[in-house]
């Protein structure tokens, strides 16, 4: 049972009311905020930070995950709200969950693109990418996203970061499925995310998509070089991939891309960001399969994401040490 206790799929309304009764539910522990700008669509995008003590903590250091930058991906938010609830239920329960929360804030930020995911968790476009950007510097109009002739439309948020914006792997065409948009950080949602990592002290980062399997690492296209990082960076990748049983690597030996988050965020602050590709061959399977990616199957039974993501968490306290 996953520590939420769900056994379906979230949908918008249910992350928003699930993000506030934990900041009710845990008001020492859970600080939830809103990101400064709207989505395209009015909508706003929610987050909640945890840690002991959470009003005066502010010089910890911080671990950020995040989900649902592309909106078919729906495992990527629920793997990213069970970890926060599993860090509630098992504080003081979990000699490790209990350090990670006395030594560093957990950021979360499920739906970094809530109009996306709303069409295709709610409205039926079940395989919606992108943002709701219908034409360049514009605001759409009451439900222009969802008609049919914009389907194909939108901004790739993976693609809208300033790190390499416009170099290999992204395309310049609004119907493009990896469009990167007019500028870097056209979008209100990619600048939610900048913002957010600006403001904190990120020293370690897992952006959720689905799916291959996958624990990526910089650089993000061949031509950027190793990051000088590179020991650090694959110790901790590795590590993590020992625990779900993903492979680590490089992400340009998936295919290069540029303007994503941590092709922005390592090299603006150093924070070691990683992408998690979670699933073998979907990219939102039937639940039971989150159950899997969670707590591992097979090989991995008993380990799995959960174990992942507290390598990334205690990676936190101390950057520097990963092996
Ligand atoms: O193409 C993407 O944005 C990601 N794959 S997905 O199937 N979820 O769309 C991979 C991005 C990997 N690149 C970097 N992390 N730099
Ligand atoms: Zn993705």
């Amino acid at each position: 049972t996953l520590p939420s206790g769900r056994t379906a799929y979230r949908q918008l309304a249910d992350y928003n009311n699930e993000l506030a009764a934990l900041a009710t539910q845990y008001p020492t522990k859970v600080k939830q905020f809103t990101v400064k700008n709207t989505s395209l669509e009015g909508r706003t995008i929610r987050g909640i930070e945890v840690s002991h003590d959470v009003t005066t903590s502010n010089g910890k250091p911080v671990f950020l995950m995040v989900g649902l930058h592309h909106a078919r991906e729906w495992p990527s938010g629920e793997l990213t709200m069970e970890f926060a609830y599993d860090l509630l239920k098992n504080d003081g329960v979990d000699p490790r969950i209990t350090n990670i929360l006395e030594k560093a804030r957990v950021i979360f930020v499920p739906v970094v693109n809530p109009d996306g995911f709303n069409l295709s968790r709610t409205l039926g476009y079940e395989m919606k990418r992108k943002n709701c950007r219908v034409t360049d510097g514009q605001i759409p109009t009451s439900g222009q996203c969802a008609q049919s002739a914009n389907q194909s439309k939108g901004t790739d948020l993976n693609r809208n970061y300033s790190g390499f914006w416009g170099g290999p792997g992204a395309s310049s065409s609004l119907t493009s499925e990896t469009y990167r948009g007019a500028s870097a950080f056209s979008e209100p949602e990619s600048r939610n995310i900048q913002a957010l990592v600006s403001a904190n002290q990120v020293t370690t980062l897992i952006t959720n998509h689905t799916y291959s399997n996958l624990v990526l690492r910089e650089p993000g296209y061949a031509g950027a070089g190793n990051t000088p990082d590179e020991a650090i960076y694959k110790s901790l990748g590795d590590q993590m991939a020992a625990q779900n049983g993903y492979t680590s690597q490089f992400s340009y030996e998936l295919y290069d891309t540029t303007g994503t988050t941590e092709d922005w965020s390592y090299y603006a602050t150093g924070g070691l960001g990683f992408t998690f590709e979670h699933g073998a061959n979907s990219f939102h399977p039937a639940f039971s399969n989150v159950v899997n990616y969670y707590y591992g199957s097979g090989s991995t039974a008993g380990k799995g994401n959960r174990a992942a993501f507290l390598l990334a968490a205690e990676s936190t306290i101390n950057p520097a040490r990963h092996s």
